[in-house]
């Protein structure tokens, strides 16, 4: 056994952290040979839910748990953390337009990020989970300039899962079966799920995903609008937000960033665009990406139509606009 690491949740007495802390716990992220020291840290009016956190993680007995922190303060939560879910934000509340929302979450991604600077190991992998999660990540990173840009990163991963899983669901086959489908841009309804590149592999043949389905008008009609719209329709239909699907996505993001993807096969995660597919630079904007040794490259040369094109500057245009009105907050 080697040296615990210790791994920051924000938003710990939370719905999606419930289902997130038992699973970095298990090992499910770092491995089953890595301890970890688990900071928790959410708002003062939550410290009583997540005592009762605590005390299931006690319950839990999983041997790879070396210690827990419970905090309120940011620079206790980021004490030489060597990974970061940020899963905590202002929720949206009735009544509040866009724009308040953004306000309220670049104010705490702007003390997160400050403290992450001062406080974490520079080598820490940040996930921002909290929405507006690419806006959120890009003010983090903006106000931790001594940690390199790469280590922010944004949650697309459960809108891959769910374009994954729902290609396969038609087809009537495994999700392991299907392969490199890429979400671009925003996690938001103007993300483009694309399955222009993606495959459909079986022991021994390897097909594209457009031959295997062959209706063009479903693929780029109904599959895209239901993926786009997915995390509404859970909440209509569960009347919370997705959780536990949210927890495992985060799950297989920071697990792939951490242990690599396999050859041949990329995934999603909001990264800094730097000019790549002519999104404009310096964004937190979805893009397929592949990773070793802990660092994650774009992958290059994915065919781009000019259906697709349509949509993936449609995504970075709202992307702008929020980098806009969240600068506009910080400068205020
Ligand atoms: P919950 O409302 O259940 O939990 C959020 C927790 O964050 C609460 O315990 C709250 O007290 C805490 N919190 C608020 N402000 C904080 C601060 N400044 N510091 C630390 N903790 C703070 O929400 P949950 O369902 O867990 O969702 C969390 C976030 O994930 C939301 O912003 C949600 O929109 C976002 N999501 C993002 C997804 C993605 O794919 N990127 C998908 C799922 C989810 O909707």
């Amino acid at each position: 056994e080697g040296e615990p690491i210790r791994v920051v949740v924000t938003g710990a007495a939370g719905q999606i952290a419930y289902s997130l802390i038992s699973m970095i716990a298990n090992g499910d992220v770092f491995g089953t040979k890595q301890p970890v020291i688990l900071h928790l840290l959410d708002i003062p009016p939550a410290m009583g839910v997540l005592e009762g956190v605590c005390m299931e993680i006690d319950d839990l007995a999983l041997p790879l748990v070396k210690g827990y922190v419970k905090t309120t303060e940011p620079e206790v939560a980021f004490k030489d953390v060597d990974a970061a879910f940020l899963v905590g934000a202002m929720p949206r509340r009735e009544g509040m337009e866009r724009k308040d929302l953004l306000s309220a979450n670049v104010k705490i991604f702007k003390v997160q990020g400050e403290a992450l600077n001062k406080y974490a190991k520079k080598d820490v992998k940040v996930l921002v989970v909290g929405n507006p999660a690419n806006t959120n990540a890009l003010i983090c990173s903006f106000y931790a300039p001594s940690i390199p840009k790469e280590n922010f990163t944004a949650m697309t991963r459960l809108d891959q899962n769910r374009a994954q899983s729902a290609i396969a669901k038609r087809l009537g086959l495994c999700v392991s079966n299907v392969k490199n489908v890429t979400i671009w841009g925003n996690h938001s309804s103007t993300q483009f799920p694309d399955v222009f590149n993606a495959s459909v592999t079986s022991s021994d043949s390897s097909k594209s995903v457009y031959d295997s389905i062959n209706d063009t008008q479903w693929l780029e009609g109904d599959f895209i609008k239901t993926i786009q719209t997915r995390g509404a329709a859970v909440i209509q239909a569960r009347k919370m937000s997705s959780a536990m699907s949210a927890a495992k996505a985060a799950v297989d993001h920071m697990r792939d960033w951490w242990s690599g993807t396999a050859s041949g096969s990329w995934v999603s995660m909001g990264v800094i665009s730097d000019g790549s597919y002519g999104v404009p630079k310096d964004l937190i904007y979805s893009l397929p990406v592949s990773i070793s040794n802990k660092q994650w490259k774009i992958v290059q040369g994915l065919k781009i139509t000019d259906f697709a094109k349509n949509k993936l500057d449609l995504t970075a245009k709202e992307l702008l606009e929020e980098k806009e009105e969240a600068m506009a907050v910080c400068n205020a």
